[in-house]
């Protein structure tokens, strides 16, 4: 484990599953960190403070003194690479199983969050912002339920978690994912559901959503 002790850590961001991976995974290490609960669409990521720090306005963003590291996926691996490859967190580093960790990290943002479950985040519960699109919504819903099924047979056939025997940052992304299913009402097949209620009685998980509080 890299040492991490004078290093002076900030997330930012809180109330959100994406903010989730960030708190969950610095819980996982047993890191210290500072929290600025900055939340989206309060204005609060759009001031020049934020808006130097991540110009896409976005959160969560990772601080450990002068680095800033954006984007969820890239937090996750970062930190448990960094700082928990002992506990095998994120694969070593140009190996078959770090190939195939990516392959699930890609898979997960693209197919489960961005192109889905974020597209019913914003044009269904947040309609009155992003605009109503029933085609588009239709899809991702769609989307979401064959994708979903390439995990759940996975998980099955290879699991309990999603690289095999081993919880990694990867079940951090899936475990979010899946939680905002669950609060959209998409149904999830006992597989889905018996891998949330392994990967969320995790002490960090309880943790991090405790820290992921918006206030
Ligand atoms: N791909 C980014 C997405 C980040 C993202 O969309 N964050 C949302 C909250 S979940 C946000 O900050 N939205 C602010 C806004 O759109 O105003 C990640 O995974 O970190």
């Amino acid at each position: 484990m890299a040492d991490s002790t004078e290093l002076r850590r900030i997330v930012w961001g809180a109330g959100t599953p994406r903010t989730m991976r960030a708190h969950w995974i610095l819980h996982e290490l047993g890191l210290s960190y500072e929290r600025r609960l900055v939340g989206p669409r309060t204005g609060e990521t759009e001031t020049p403070e934020f808006t130097k720090i991540n110009p896409s306005q976005k959160v969560p963003v990772l601080q450990e003194d002068e680095f800033t590291l954006t984007e969820s996926a890239a937090i996750v691996t970062y930190l448990g690479e960094t700082y928990g490859a002992s506990r095998g967190l994120v694969p070593p580093a140009a190996t078959k199983e770090r190939a195939r960790y990516y392959q699930w990290c890609f898979f997960l943002m693209m197919e489960l969050d961005a192109h889905t479950l974020y597209i019913i985040r914003k044009h269904a519960d947040l309609k009155e912002i992003y605009g109503e699109a029933p085609n588009a919504l239709r899809a991702a819903e769609e989307g979401f339920r064959k994708q979903v099924q390439v995990v759940d047979q996975r998980l099955a056939a290879r699991g309990p978690f999603i690289l095999g025997e081993r919880f990694t940052g990867a079940d951090i992304l899936l475990t979010t994912c899946l939680t905002s299913a669950v609060r959209r009402r998409i149904p999830l097949t006992d597989v889905l559901q018996e891998y949330l209620k392994r990967t969320t009685s995790r002490d960090a998980y309880r943790l991090g959503q405790k820290a992921n509080q918006p206030n």
